[in-house]
């Protein structure tokens, strides 16, 4: 406790910290400054979360959180309330969804704002967290002056300052614990003395570099960096159907490609799913809706993918009354059970509704519940791996889950199989449709 790094924050004015919105970032984030000696208030508008927190439990699945959670409110540094209190600074871990349109929801943050702004006295530093469009966080600044006029970016009149920041978060769901202390941080301040202030809060617990620039900047960065991510799985999803259509494996083609020294394709899959990487580049092309096409374009590629994929599990299929089908996996990545804008969802989605003769089997194995866009459909059963291969007419693989390793692939035997991650085709070479 109060470590060099503590003292860091402790020297800009900053002991007490208010996280706002305790989800999968704000949550981890409140654990981590709290095991390092800041007071941390958590802040949600839960009733279940706060008191889950304040008993010291975690109410998602994240390595290590639980442990970290529960020590730091036993040790008195993390406690959780609904209401947003009194801060030396506030970091918003909101929310922000896309609307029907695909542009961003930030009513979240906006909320964060109008909460936080009879709070301050001045001198404290509000630092916005949530994946937001450029500009976010001169709005946030702005709801919070419009309501305390008697506040400033800059001091003047006589005006006490508020510092303005955007830090965006870049951890990965499943390595969060391990990724805030090792990543490399941005740091983009929106008035004089923010960037260094921020930097001195994440030095308590960043191991990695903070890189200090401007908040507009440091947005775009972030959404940049999920947009790059999803062209280049466009890319692989992309030559997937290309391969097909020629008679080429696409995971012998791009692990050959590879091999080129500045050639790196990433895996072809169902599509891309998850609360980030299927959103964030939406808002980058809602800036600038006429010149960001490739972005688009990747978008629609990932988001076509799903379809694709329903195509080639029916079509054995097609002449056949009330086929079973298996789908192996819900969830939007190997290993988890987040199936959040899960494509592997979307494709059993699409199944039941376009066949509702067929029977369709789920195997989930991280988790015990079928997700609500699959409550109401009488076809759709979950059972295990082995009673699912062995009453299938297609078995669709959609998730590579460690755990679908334990599948004796001799009961693919005589099944079509549609592999959606390359995950057996040395197994069953020839059988992969
Ligand atoms: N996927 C593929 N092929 C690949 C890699 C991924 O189909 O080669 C699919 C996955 O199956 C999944 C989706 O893409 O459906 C996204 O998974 P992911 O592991 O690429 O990323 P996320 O959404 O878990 O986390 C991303 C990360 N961003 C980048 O790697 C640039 C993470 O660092 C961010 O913090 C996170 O988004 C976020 O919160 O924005």
């Amino acid at each position: 406790m109060n470590t060099p790094t503590f003292k860091a924050a402790a020297a800009v004015g900053i002991e007490t910290v208010a996280v706002i919105g305790l989800g999968y970032i704000g949550l981890p984030t409140a654990a981590i400054l709290a095991g390092n000696g800041v007071k941390v208030i958590g802040v949600d508008v839960s009733a279940t979360t706060v008191d889950a927190v304040n008993r010291g439990e975690v109410p998602f699945v994240e390595p290590d959180l639980g442990i970290n959670v529960a020590g730091a409110v036993a040790q008195g540094f993390l406690h959780a309330q609904k209401e947003t209190p009194q801060a030396d600074a506030y970091i918003v871990a909101v929310p922000t969804p896309f609307l029907a349109d695909k542009t961003a929801d930030l009513s979240y943050i906006e909320d964060a704002a109008r909460a936080i702004a009879p709070q301050l006295r001045g001198g404290e530093l509000v630092i916005l967290e949530s994946t937001s469009p450029p500009q976010t966080t001169a709005r946030m600044a702005q709801v919070i002056l419009d309501a305390r006029p008697d506040l400033s970016l800059d001091g003047s009149e006589g005006r006490p300052a508020v510092l303005f920041a955007h830090c965006p978060e870049r951890v990965l769901p499943g390595r969060v614990m391990i990724e805030l202390v090792t990543n490399d941080r941005i740091v983009g301040g929106l008035n004089p003395g923010a960037a260094t202030a921020a930097t001195a809060l994440y030095k308590v617990f960043c191991l990695g570099e903070i890189l200090e620039t401007d908040a507009t900047t440091a947005e775009l960065s972030k959404l940049v960096e999920n947009a790059y991510r999803d062209v280049n799985i466009a890319f692989a999803n992309e030559l997937s159907i290309v391969s097909k259509n020629v008679g080429v494996d696409v995971w012998e083609l791009i692990e050959l490609a590879n091999h080129h020294p500045r050639v790196n394709i990433l895996q072809p899959g169902p599509g891309v799913g998850g609360h980030c990487i299927a959103v964030d580049p939406w808002f980058i092309v809602a800036a600038d809706p006429e010149n960001a096409r490739l972005i688009r374009a990747a978008r629609e590629v990932n988001d076509s993918k799903p379809q694709y994929v329903v195509d080639d599990i029916l079509a054995p299929v097609a002449d056949q009354d009330s086929p079973t089908i298996a789908a192996l996996g819900l969830a939007f990545k190997p290993n988890i059970d987040d199936m959040r804008e899960s494509p592997a969802v979307d494709i059993v989605h699409k199944l039941a509704t376009q066949r509702p003769d067929a029977k369709i089997l789920v195997v989930t194995p991280h988790s015990n519940v079928l997700p609500k866009k699959l409550e109401g459909f009488p076809n759709v059963t979950s059972v295990t791996a082995n009673d699912a291969i062995a009453a299938a007419d297609v078995v669709a693989l959609l998730v590579d889950h460690d755990k679908f390793r334990k599948i004796d692939t001799a009961s693919l035997a005589g099944k079509h199989v549609v592999d959606t991650r390359g995950f057996w085709r040395t197994d069953v070479a020839g059988q992969a449709s």
